[in-house]
């Protein structure tokens, strides 16, 4: 069956598991020395979130400036339109957005449910280190954007009463074309990819997630999906590591697979049989597998990656700073 593990791999890690649930308990120290400057990021425009990532870490950034770096630059530029203004909208005809960032030391930010922001990623990390709050929605995020200055288009803000006003052409083609049948019926891996999570490790040993998305074309005006809770779509957890999902948030939302996968870290899972555990844990509570699409990516303070997917097509990117070898001359 998809994600069960092996015996062995059982034995060595689930026993720890349940002990955890009582006292908390770290993983053995690895043998391998841990690997510094890693970002990681979901689909194919993985690439350039990894890429502005690392640029981001190069220039002496940290983890957190990293993933909010690599998900800006999808915000801006996300051809599949899931990430971003330009995305689909939803079957009303707005383009809705959700947005999380979590640091390891356990700070964490978000927005959900708001219209007309060009950078929601950034709205949640002034939210994780302005306000004494984790999670805003709606009109309330946007009212804090403008509060801090951070960039709100009024045309969006402007066409409440009739969905479509704002939407790119491309957008707005394809969604009068959806109106035909309005048919409900998503997609996962065709319409709906490339929702950037991401994670970054630096050269500090600190460890940052986020994740940015318009979430699922033509879904119910005011849905909010996995990507914009803390534990769902991202999370991370010093000196553990960090899991991201992707896909199809109501499976995520179910299981808050992110902490999942986190939890059998902790429990001394490697991060690939935490993403194999959390995506089985993910497929028993979620029905018929074949009809959705979750992929998950983990991360762990060794730079150790994993990533599993219900499904054959997830894809992510991994990009890595060049290390300087030890060496034997002085
Ligand atoms: C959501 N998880 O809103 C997001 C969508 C997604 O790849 O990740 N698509 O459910």
């Amino acid at each position: 069956m998809a994600g069960s593990l092996t015996a062995c791999q059982r034995k060595t890690w689930s026993s720890s598991l349940a002990q955890s649930s009582h006292h908390e308990s770290h993983p053995t120290p690895h043998p391998t020395p841990p690997k510094s400057s890693v970002t990681l990021a979901t689909w194919n425009h993985g690439q350039s979130a990894t890429q502005a990532g690392l640029k981001t870490l190069a220039d002496g950034g940290s983890a957190l400036d990293a993933v909010e770096a690599g998900c800006r630059a999808v915000e801006l530029d996300c051809p599949d339109m899931t990430v971003g203004l330009d995305s689909r909208p939803d079957r009303d005809g707005f383009v809705t957005l959700d947005a999380s960032i979590m640091s390891g030391d356990g700070r964490a930010g978000a927005v959900a449910f708001v219209r007309g922001v060009v950078h929601p990623i950034s709205l949640a990390r002034l939210v994780m280190e302005q306000t004494p709050h984790v999670l805003l929605v709606g009109a309330g995020a946007e009212q804090f954007a403008r509060e801090c200055g951070v960039e709100v288009r009024a045309a969006c803000q402007a066409c409440d009463a009739v969905g479509g006003a704002c939407l790119s052409p491309t957008a707005d083609r394809e969604w009068r074309e959806w109106l035909v049948e309005k048919r409900y019926a998503p997609k996962i891996n065709v319409e709906n990819h490339d929702t950037i999570s991401m994670l970054a490790l630096d050269d500090q040993g600190r460890m940052a997630a986020g994740s940015t998305t318009s979430g699922l074309a033509y879904k119910m005006h005011g849905r909010v999906g996995d990507s914009p809770i803390i534990g769902a779509g991202i999370f991370v957890d010093a000196p553990i590591g960090g899991a991201i999902c992707t896909g199809l948030g109501e499976t995520v939302l179910r299981t808050l697979g992110a902490h999942l996968a986190v939890e059998a870290m902790r429990a001394g899972a490697s991060p690939q049989e935490a993403c194999e555990h959390a995506i089985a844990r993910i497929i028993a509570k979620n029905g018929d597998p074949k009809s959705y699409q979750v992929g998950m990516l983990a991360l762990n303070f060794h730079g150790e990656v994993g990533a599993y997917a219900v499904q054959q097509g997830f894809t992510y990117a991994l990009g890595e700073i060049l290390q300087n070898a030890p060496h034997h001359l002085r």
